[in-house]
């Protein structure tokens, strides 16, 4: 832990920086692998599965019987669980469906915009130590919703060929189309480019490591959008002399647990909560399974004392962090101070994990600063929205003149005549 306290606004800049991460020069490696892909298809993908996963799989696709299978293989409290979080996920994003509001700018001109659905979209799950079923949730949930036709999902296989049944279940249950067997930038690729089994899309979701980072980043050479820019998951605390220190400490490990490189910021205007807060945070470290994951992320995380909320908040707004705790009684005061931050939890039963499973919002969220310029995912990361316009020959009678002069100040001769041979 990196313990500071009221520390001067020039040094601020420093203090807001994440770790840099190692980032190899992948581009050619990645560009690689998306040849191999390219050449050789679902063969290319089954090679890098043999490769990358030690796992040897004759089918790319999960067979009907697989998905069926899943559902015996979890417990019925689970399913029970993953059903309460679909309800509140489905209910937060569809209010998030916009009417269509028609405006006459001047009489006889109408303009409004409705949304279509990006119609096939892929969503990629890593491996790795956790299955992250709760974000084929996050993910398919507000994709069905917007109705897109092809909801795809990769994912590599374990050693044994096999998928979560977790993930499977959820899969079905959210409406994804057709889940693949590979993972890391191959999995990108095939989805990007697609294969003999697996269908191109137009949009890839979802998180990964750095080479599914990078491949992301590279899709977008073949016209494939890409949800975010991705990085390590972060969360800020601001806690006032009525937090609990064990709430705040819980808060801060449940995101220091996702990986070693996860960032977690702790700011207080109360000495006695900042230091409970830090004894708190070793305390429970010991008890937690992936203490070895939480103690590496807290090696470079921040606890900082400020004087004022205003300070802290001032801080947080320059550290953009993806999730923001405020633990502070006042909490409504802060709201409209709030500039930089992914999505907010105010109070102290609002713990992140809230969100994250089954409050209802999106957990897909910008991270490493990019909560200064990006959204989090909803239900409009899954549309594109098209404008409309109607004039009627009145309208374009009250708005020709202003086109003219306009289009003949351009030069632009051809854009004059549309409107004068339709007035004359
Ligand atoms: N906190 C993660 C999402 C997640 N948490 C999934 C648990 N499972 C996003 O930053
Ligand atoms: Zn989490």
């Amino acid at each position: 832990m990196k313990i500071n306290k009221y520390p001067q606004k020039e040094i601020w800049s420093e203090l807001v920086k994440r770790p840099v991460l190692k980032r190899e020069q992948l581009t050619e490696l990645i560009a690689d692998i998306f040849d191999e892909v390219e050449k050789n298809g679902d063969q290319a993908l089954i090679a890098f599965n043999k490769k990358f996963d030690q796992a040897t799989v004759e089918n790319i696709q999960v067979s009907e019987e697989e998905i069926e299978s899943s559902e015996n293989l979890i417990s019925e409290e689970l399913k029970l669980a993953i059903q309460k979080a679909k309800e509140n996920i489905t209910k937060f994003h569809a209010s998030q469906i916009p009417e269509i509001k028609k405006i006459e700018t001047i009489q006889g001109v109408i303009c409004w915009r409705e949304n279509r659905t990006i119609e096939k979209v892929g969503i990629y799950i890593p491996g790795g130590t956790a299955p992250l079923f709760s974000t084929v949730l996050m993910l398919a949930i507000p994709a069905q919703l917007a109705g897109c036709k092809e909801i795809i999902l990769c994912t590599p296989p374990d050693k044994n060929g096999n998928i979560n049944p977790a993930i499977l279940y959820t899969a079905k249950f959210c409406g994804v189309t057709k889940v693949f067997k590979t993972g890391g930038a191959q999995a990108i690729a095939a989805m990007a480019l697609g294969t003999e089994s697996i269908p191109n899309v137009y949009k890839i979701f979802g998180p990964g490591n750095q080479y599914v980072v990078a491949a992301k980043e590279f899709a977008q050479n073949y016209n494939v959008a890409i949800d975010m820019p991705a990085g390590p998951s972060e969360v800020l605390v601001i806690a006032d002399e009525q937090a609990i220190p064990e709430y705040c400490a819980a808060d801060l490990l449940s995101q220091a647990e996702h990986g070693s490189d996860s960032q977690v910021i702790f700011l207080s205007t109360d000495e006695k909560i900042f230091n409970e807060t830090i004894e708190e945070t070793e305390k429970q470290l010991k008890e937690l399974p992936r203490n070895e994951f939480a103690k590496e992320a807290l090696k470079t995380s921040h606890f900082i004392l400020f004087n004022s909320l205003d300070n802290a908040l001032e801080f947080s707004n320059l550290y953009a962090p993806e999730h923001l705790i405020l633990a502070l009684d006042d909490y409504e005061k802060y709201i409209p101070k709030i500039q930089n931050a992914g999505s907010v939890f105010l109070g102290n039963y609002s713990c992140e994990s809230a969100g994250d499973y089954a409050s209802g919002t999106n957990h897909t969220l910008p991270t490493n600063g990019f909560a200064k310029n990006y959204s989090g995912v909803s239900l409009d990361s899954f549309v594109k929205k098209i404008t409309f316009q109607n004039l009627s020959k009145e309208g374009l009678q009250n708005l020709g003149k202003t086109i003219e002069i306009m289009a003949e100040a351009e030069g632009l001769l051809a854009h004059k005549n549309a409107v004068s041979i339709r007035l004359k």
